[in-house]
Parts: C-alpha cells; structure tokens; sequence
C-alpha cells in the first residue's frame, strides 16, 4: 500500500476537538489478515465490574498490550500489559507514521456481534495524561462510532460507518 493513500485523512468538523478520520488507513487485505492474526493470537478476556452489589460481565472482550510496566486503571479494573505482537506492532507502526507520535500502549476491544458495546465515557484516566493522543483503529464489521461533547450534551456526530 502506498503512504499517500493511508494517510489522506479528513478531519471531522467537532467543537473542542480534533478528530482525524483515515478510511485507508489499512487496505482490505491488511486488514482481514490483522483481524484474523488478533482474533487468534490476543489473550482475551471477559472482565467483570460491581455494579449495585452484583457482579455484571462487560459487553465485550479486553486485553491490555503495551510497554513493560504501563499499567492501565479504568472501570475499577486494573490491567497489567501482555507484551507487544507481531501484528499489534504493525499496527502501532501504521498508526505512528499517520499520527507523528508515539504510542505506549493499547486497549484491544472485542466486540463479538450488534449486541456488544461501550457506554459514553471520556477516556480521560489519569495515566493517559493531560489531552492524550488516541490513535482508534477498528477492524472487521462496519460500526458506529460516536463522539460527543461532553458539556453541550444535546451535541452529537462523528458517527462513521466505514470500518477500517
Ligand atoms: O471501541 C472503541 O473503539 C473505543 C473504546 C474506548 O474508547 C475505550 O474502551 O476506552
């Protein structure tokens, strides 16, 4: 693939934020070949949270990837790293090239089928520090992402269809 067709990005038009959508960012190939290296070789799991004293199962499989030591706290849940993958470097690569920065690890979510999901949250734990740099990369299925501000609460979009 060649660097000018992964990197044309365009940039969402969102109040507060900068959000750079790349639909290229990985050809069809890659990312059939990536998707099916990461449904096999990432140590999934099924976490838990409490929630009003009962336990819940999340809806959808984690792992936590990264540099040795980068611990990552969210939801109560506390996740040490599984060392870096073959094909979770590649990625990391990719995504490095397009950004102009560096990343020191990864969340991996699973989402198994429609019924899997994330609720609205922020991303801002204290680990990530101040304004971090989120490099979001998704495979398989085309799906909804959705951002919204988190203060003009009736202000939603960048809801993308496009899979890669
Ligand atoms: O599923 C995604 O791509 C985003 C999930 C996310 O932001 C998170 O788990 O913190």
């Amino acid at each position: 693939m060649k660097v000018e067709d992964y990197q044309q990005g365009q940039a969402l038009s969102l109040p507060d934020a900068e959000v750079i959508w790349y639909p290229q960012a990985f050809s069809l190939e890659e990312s059939d070949q990536l998707l099916a290296e990461l449904l096999d070789g990432v140590a999934w799991r099924q976490e838990s949270i409490t929630l009003f004293k009962r336990e819940v199962l999340l809806p959808r499989l984690t792992a936590w990837y990264g540099d040795r030591g980068k611990i990552y706290t969210y939801s109560n849940l506390t996740m040490e790293p599984e060392l870096w993958t073959p094909a979770l470097l590649k990625i990391r690569s990719r995504v490095e090239a397009i950004a102009h920065t560096t990343f020191n690890s990864v969340l991996l979510n699973l989402y198994r089928d429609g019924r899997d999901s994330i609720a609205w949250h922020s991303d801002d734990e204290p680990e990530l520090g101040e304004n971090p740099i989120i490099g979001s990369v998704s495979f398989g299925e085309a799906r909804r992402f959705m951002l919204r501000h988190r203060f003009q609460k009736h202000w939603k979009g960048g809801d993308q269809s496009d899979s890669r």
